[in-house]
């Protein structure tokens, strides 16, 4: 029996700093129906989905910058979302910033949650790879404190079982770390869900965020095409609190081919049939990884010693 199953993007264009969390989640609820409309049963919804990315902004007071987290999901502000998910049998990935009290203190996350149709959570993920610096950087117009904000996640790469495959998640810039992928496609993920905010300046050099775009596309076709998997990349995009950030979301098969996109800046439902296995048919021939990989044989990673030794 083969394992189709129809998957959908939903693109969240700007999200104003005074945008109650309520109106994100009637957004994000009027995408869950349409991509219902379009026999979705899958919908992945961007990083930090609640909220402007607050990362961009240098926060001294405590208060404020506890303002911006969630407590348990689902909360009051996002059960609609959830109820919605299981009155149309619609499963969700949702991106927020976690708060929680673990290992005897309150610990910050960048986290998502992959909510099944019967709106129940699966699985939860907590971002690996923190861009950006833990300090306001002079000469930015915008910040990235993600390093600040937020500690490096303590969950892995977890991949669970749903969907009718194995389902697994990322948020944003772990999606340019091919580990990330690895880890995941050495457990048979069939389908990698993940959220991203891109802004358009990120480093400053204009030659390298001239290729953000290309980046974001090239980050995702290598990842799933090299692990076999599928693909749903989401952004949060257009020009948000005046930074600009890049949309284009995308579904990307197990070949590493584009077959849907987006093509607006704003809230936007892109959906496509997804074989899951496909996946398979790559996994049993090129990326075979108990046949061709050779882990034995990639050698030590040597400490380096000084410039122009080898690494
Ligand atoms: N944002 C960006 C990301 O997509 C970035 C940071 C932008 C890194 C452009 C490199 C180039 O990785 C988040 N939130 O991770």
């Amino acid at each position: 029996m083969s394992r189709q199953i129809i998957v959908a993007s939903a693109q969240m264009g700007p999200i104003a700093k005074t945008e109650p969390r309520q109106s994100c989640v009637a957004r994000m609820v009027d995408m869950l129906r349409e991509a219902h409309g379009r026999g979705a049963r899958l919908v992945v919804f961007p990083e930090l989905a609640l909220t402007s990315f607050f990362p961009r902004w240098m926060i001294e007071d405590k208060d404020e910058l506890e303002a911006w987290y969630e407590e348990d999901l689902p909360s009051p502000a996002t059960q609609p979302l959830f109820e919605a998910a299981a009155e149309l049998a619609v499963g969700f990935y949702l991106g927020y910033a976690e708060r929680v009290s673990e290992e005897g203190r309150i610990r910050h996350f960048n986290t998502s949650v992959l909510v099944g149709p019967d709106g129940k959570i699966i699985g939860k993920y907590r971002k690996v790879h923190l861009p950006g610096h833990d300090a306001p950087q002079p000469g930015r117009t915008f910040q990235h404190l993600e390093k600040r904000y937020f500690e490096p996640g303590n969950l892995g790469f977890p991949v669970f079982d749903g969907f009718g495959g194995r389902v697994g998640m990322m948020i944003c810039n772990d999606r340019r770390w091919p580990e990330a992928y690895r880890v995941m496609g050495l457990q048979g993920v069939d389908l990698i869900a993940l959220g991203y905010n891109t802004p358009v300046d990120h480093t400053g050099h204009t030659d390298i965020d001239s290729l953000t775009q290309f980046h974001n596309h090239l980050s995702m076709q290598a990842g799933a095409y090299q692990n076999a998997s599928w693909v749903v990349g989401t952004a949060k995009c257009g020009r948000e609190e005046g930074s600009m950030m890049v949309g284009q979301s995308v579904i990307i098969a197990p070949s590493g081919e584009i077959v849907a996109m987006a093509s607006t800046l704003e809230d936007e439902v892109i959906t496509a049939k997804a074989d899951l296995d496909l996946g398979t048919r790559y996994r049993e021939t090129i990326f075979d990884f108990a046949r061709h990989r050779e882990p034995d044989s990639y050698g030590l990673i040597v400490e380096r010693k000084g410039a122009g030794d080898p690494i």
